[in-house]
């Protein structure tokens, strides 16, 4: 196969981002991989150190609160000490290209990290949920950030309000995701003219089915990712390269052509 000269993306995926009037864009882990965030499924993983079944799911959590609660806790610490990188900044840019000229652009992650608000994304929608929020498993109360101090000195940390446990607020495996961010979500790729996938191995269902649903109802869905992700060969276009030195010059192409 010919190495392709010039930029790992199509004039053609630069001309549609610069006209399209829906704009929809999916992202994984690999979008905070350059802000030292670690990702689940690449070599240097999360799940390469520990298996989900032992962390990402309740009955783990009924288990053995105290090392999934600390599991959180260390990652809300790894993700406050970084910051949005170039990728995050180039899709907060799209966004507000789209805007400009009165289309509409939705932001779906699967991260929960925080780190698309970070960077000034508005429209964004969490379909796993946010490690900075926590809850009490029996009243649900939303806990604050002092009711999580037990778990630094190895406890587990229990509700103010009823004594129950506290969980993050996110999704884990054999969980419905949250039932209003995912029709959100799949209105927006129905409706989308151009679906960016951007940093997720398509992996786990039901948000790599988004790009495939696009797809299906029209929209040219291309994927940003320096290796194939499960769903690359349903795409129309697979961009390799890392997202935060692919998007911000797509973005600059496409601000060209304006
Ligand atoms: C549901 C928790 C069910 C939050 C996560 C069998 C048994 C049980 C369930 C299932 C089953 N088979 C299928 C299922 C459904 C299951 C699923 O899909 N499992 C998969 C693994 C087969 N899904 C679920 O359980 C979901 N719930 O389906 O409900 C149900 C249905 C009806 C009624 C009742 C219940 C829940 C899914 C959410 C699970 N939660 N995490 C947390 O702790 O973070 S999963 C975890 O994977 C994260 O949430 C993450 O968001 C998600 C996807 O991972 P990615 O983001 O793609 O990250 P990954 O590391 O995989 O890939 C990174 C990519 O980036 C790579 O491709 C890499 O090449 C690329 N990259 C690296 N560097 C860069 C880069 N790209 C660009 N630039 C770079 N620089
Ligand atoms: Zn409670």
């Amino acid at each position: 196969m010919h190495q392709r000269v010039g930029p790992p993306y199509s004039q053609d995926l630069v001309r549609r981002l610069a006209e399209a009037e829906v704009v929809a864009v999916l992202t994984g882990a690999g979008v905070s991989a350059e802000s030292g965030v670690p990702t689940f499924r690449d070599p240097d993983g999360l799940w390469q150190k520990f298996r989900p079944e032992e962390l990402a799911n309740v009955d783990a959590f009924l288990r053995n609160p105290t090392l999934v609660q600390g599991w959180y806790a260390h990652r809300r610490a790894v993700v406050e000490e970084v910051a949005p990188n170039p990728g995050h900044a180039a899709l907060a840019e799209l966004e507000a290209l789209v805007h400009e000229r009165g289309g509409t652009f939705l932001l779906i992650t699967q991260n929960v990290d925080g780190l698309h608000q970070r960077a000034g994304s508005e429209h964004v929608v969490e379909l796993h949920g946010s490690l900075m929020r926590s809850y009490c498993v029996d009243c649900e109360r939303s806990v604050s950030r002092d009711e999580l101090a037990a778990i630094e000195s190895g406890e587990a940390a229990a509700c103010a309000a009823c004594g129950g446990l506290i969980r993050p607020d996110v999704v884990w495996f054999g969980e419905m995701l949250p039932e209003a961010a995912l029709r959100q979500a799949e209105a927006a790729a129905v409706a989308s003219d151009v679906f960016l996938s951007v940093g997720t191995s398509g992996v786990v269902f039901p948000a790599a089915g988004l790009p495939l649903a696009a797809g299906a109802a029209g929209a040219y869905v291309a994927e940003v990712n320096p290796v194939a992700s499960e769903i690359a060969r349903h795409l129309d276009e697979t961009v390799r390269g890392r997202a935060g030195e692919v998007l911000p010059d797509l973005l600059r192409a496409v601000r060209a052509l304006r």
